[in-house]
């Protein structure tokens, strides 16, 4: 492929005010699998990767468009200009929509060349307000690959925003910038304090802090639980494909959200890095324990306690007698929570290629070693995925890189349709006002009927590769192509 390829995932948190937490606490508790999990915002936001913490890509938003076209600008509310590579899944919250780009646009001379740039957009009308920008790192395409921007889609919690730079830094931003008036701290001391440069609250530089070597990009979404954030540290190989530089830097790490301080890590993987590291965590409440839920460099899902960071369980998601790179998988897509279980496909970067996959429902109950008892059923029919499923009604889609959409049965793994976008896949399907939305490299947004019949309802391209997953607030759709950002909604 001509471009670099990484894939962005996305995280979820949310401090739930203690009632809120009660009620969904007890509701997942007491309820059969017929009551909806909190898989939807609940606000009209989109806060974060995937929406929610278990990062199941699920909305529960009616009154969307079904079909659109970008030349003739029907059904499009706005369209904003962003670089000329965008893997940063958009997110919308505090009426603003956050995206990860490139500085192909450049838009601020005082800030030129390569950088990875993170632009906040005004949600009701496409405005430009404020962006931050980061130089490439001096190690150069070994841990921060030419191009390739901001990959991590942010999580916003109230007016603070987090995510993760091309340099591997977590960094926590005032979505109000300095439109408030307000340079708000601990960090006071950015050069740059205009109404389009961004307030900086804290960073956590994970290269720095906790030795993390990343390999090619930095791409971590970050999810909160509490006052915890979690992110995978992107550590990886380097450019010899053989050495691993930082065995003993961890895979995930907890940052306490307020005041950007380590409350714990973990390091399961150690030296069994197969490549990199580009998946990224979920949270949510699994048969009583808030857990963590972690896609690691090993080709291993495993689960932690949110708080303690303790190891509860791990799962093997490849065959013992698979072979790197050949048959056996890393793990970029992101693991989604639902109903106690966990979904997650395995794959490998898109410039390996295509090849044999998996995909998993695991039962996340479960405690130790649990790739023999924790598994529900086993989807072998998959080629190699970095998509994120969707999951809802008991069906769960998950799309590969080959380019098919798999429609299954969530209780059982058994297949009701597939479709082939002819395309390879980079995106997540979306389950939303009844259909699913996919996106692939050609350009194309497939938009199906949500049911187990397959039946395509529409087709639109939307004139380069859509690398993200579409996003709805508010009524809207937001998704990025390569190089714009679109707003679709029912003119
Ligand atoms: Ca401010
Ligand atoms: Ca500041």
């Amino acid at each position: 492929m001509a471009i670099r390829s990484l894939r962005l995932t996305k995280s979820p948190a949310m401090v739930l005010p203690a009632l809120i937490l009660i009620l969904l606490l007890a509701r997942v508790a007491g309820a059969g699998p017929a009551l909806a999990p909190p898989s939807d915002p609940g606000s009209g936001d989109w806060p974060m990767w995937g929406g929610t913490s278990d990062r199941n890509m699920v909305s529960n938003m009616k009154g969307l468009p079904v079909d659109w076209d970008v030349k003739t600008k029907k059904n499009v509310k706005w369209v904003a200009k962003l670089g000329s590579q965008s893997y940063g899944n958009p997110v919308i919250a505090d009426g603003t929509v956050f995206v990860g780009t490139n500085n192909e646009l450049m838009r601020d001379p005082q800030q030129p060349g390569d950088r990875g740039v993170l632009m906040a957009f005004r949600e009701s009308d496409g405005e430009f307000l404020w962006q931050q920008t980061h130089t490439k790192l001096e190690s150069g395409r070994a841990n921060d690959w030419p191009f390739q921007g901001v990959a991590s889609a942010p999580l916003v919690i109230g007016e603070r925003l987090y995510y993760v730079s091309n340099r591997g830094v977590v960094l926590c931003l005032d979505t109000r910038g300095f439109r408030d008036g307000e340079n708000d701290g601990p960090m006071t001391d950015e050069k740059l304090t205009g109404q389009f440069d961004a307030d900086v609250i804290w960073s956590f530089d994970m290269m720095e802090e906790v030795g993390s070597y990343p390999h090619n990009l930095s791409n971590s979404s970050p999810v909160a639980w509490g006052d915890l954030i979690f992110l995978s540290t992107s550590n990886g190989q380097d450019e010899s494909h053989v050495n691993i530089p930082s065995p003993r830097a961890p895979s995930i790490i907890a940052l306490n959200k307020d005041k950007g301080t380590l409350a714990w890590e973990d390091n399961s993987v150690e030296d069994r890095i197969l490549h990199g590291q580009w998946s990224t965590p979920s949270v949510g409440e699994i048969g009583g324990v808030v857990q963590v839920v972690s896609a690691q460099g090993d080709g291993w899902v495993r689960g932690y306690e949110a708080l303690t960071g303790k190891k509860l369980w791990e799962f093997d998601t490849n065959p013992k007698d698979s072979v790197w790179p050949r048959t056996r998988n890393e793990l970029i897509s992101t693991p989604v929570i639902y109903q106690n279980r966990v979904y997650i496909a395995n794959g490998q970067d898109p410039e390996h290629g295509e090849g044999v996959g998996h995909f998993y429902a695991i039962d996340a109950t479960k405690r130790g070693d649990i790739t023999q008892g924790g598994m529900i059923w086993h989807y072998d029919k998959i080629r190699r995925s970095i998509s994120t499923a969707a999951v809802a009604d008991g069906l769960v889609y998950i799309s590969d890189f080959s380019g098919y959409l798999h429609c299954l049965d969530a209780e059982t793994g058994q297949p009701y349709w597939t479709h082939d976008n002819l395309a390879a896949i980079w995106s997540s399907p979306m389950i939303v006002d009844g259909r699913v939305y996919l996106g692939d490299e050609d350009g194309d947004i497939v938009v199906f009927q949500h049911g187990k019949e397959k039946k395509v309802l529409a087709e639109m391209n939307m004139g380069s590769a859509v690398y993200g997953t579409v996003a709805p607030a508010h009524g809207v759709l937001f998704t990025a192509n390569r190089n714009e950002l679109f707003a679709l909604t029912i003119k």
